[in-house]
C-alpha cells in the first residue's frame, strides 16, 4: 500500500514538472527578450531571439527602418520594411477635426500653400483618378517651377498606394495634374506631396477619410 502511493506521488510529481515546463520556458524566453544587450527595447531579430546584430537606432521603438509601422520587418526584424514614410504604428489615430481633412493646406514648414481639387466629387475608392494640385508661396503668389513628388499612405495599416502616381503636366500657372492615385480601400488615408522650389523643399499631408 505504502509503496503504491509512492509510486503515485512520484507520477504526480513527474507529470507536474511536465505541466510547469512551457510556463519556465515562456519565463525564459521573457527574460532574454528584457535582456536585450543593445538596451534599446526595439523590437528587431536581435531583441526578439538574441541572435545576430541590432541594428535598430536609439528610440527606435519598432525597427531599424525607424516606422515602428507594424509591418512583417518591423515586428521581427526579418526582410525589408515596405511602409511608405508617414506610415506608423497601429495606435495612430485619425486626425478627427474637420481642419485636418481641408483641400487647402499649409506645408509642414510653412514653405508653401497647397490645394487639390479631384476629378472626381467624392474621392472614389479603386479606380485611377487624377488630382490638380495648385502651389502658392506662403505669401500667395503662384509656385510655377516647382518639382513634386507624391506618396500616399494608409497609416493605421503601413501600406501606400498600390500604384505610383506622379505629377504628369506642369500648367504653368503654379497647377499640376498628379496622374495615377488610386485609393485601395476605406478608410484613413495620408496624401504627402514634397515640394520643391524656388531653393526650398517642404512638404504638405492632406487627411482623406474614404467610405
Ligand atoms: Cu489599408
Amino acid at each position: 500500500m505504502l509503496k503504491k502511493i509512492g509510486v503515485i506521488l512520484i507520477a504526480v510529481m513527474f507529470l507536474g514538472s511536465m505541466a510547469l515546463m512551457p510556463v519556465i520556458d515562456s519565463v525564459q524566453a521573457a527574460e532574454k527578450m528584457a535582456a536585450c544587450s543593445c538596451g534599446k527595447d526595439c523590437k528587431c531579430e536581435h531583441c526578439a531571439t538574441g541572435k545576430g546584430a541590432c541594428h535598430c537606432k536609439p528610440g527606435d521603438k519598432g525597427c531599424s527602418c525607424g516606422k515602428g509601422c507594424g509591418c512583417e520587418h518591423c515586428k521581427t526584424g526579418k526582410g525589408e520594411c515596405k511602409c511608405h514614410t508617414g506610415a506608423a504604428a497601429g495606435d495612430v489615430k485619425a486626425p478627427t477635426a474637420d481642419a485636418d481633412y481641408a483641400k487647402t493646406m499649409v506645408s509642414k514648414a510653412g514653405a508653401f500653400k497647397a490645394s487639390y481639387t479631384s476629378e472626381a466629387d467624392a474621392v472614389p475608392v479603386n479606380k485611377i483618378i487624377s488630382w490638380k494640385l495648385k502651389v502658392e508661396t506662403a505669401d500667395g503668389k503662384p509656385v510655377k517651377d516647382a518639382e513634386i513628388a507624391v506618396d500616399g499612405a494608409m497609416p493605421e495599416h503601413g501600406h501606400g498606394f498600390p500604384t505610383q502616381p506622379k505629377v504628369t503636366k506642369n500648367n504653368g500657372d503654379g497647377t499640376y495634374v498628379v496622374e495615377g492615385i488610386k485609393f485601395s480601400m476605406t478608410g484613413w488615408w495620408t496624401v504627402t506631396f514634397t515640394i520643391k522650389a524656388g531653393g526650398k523643399t517642404d512638404t504638405v499631408t492632406f487627411n482623406l477619410q474614404l467610405k
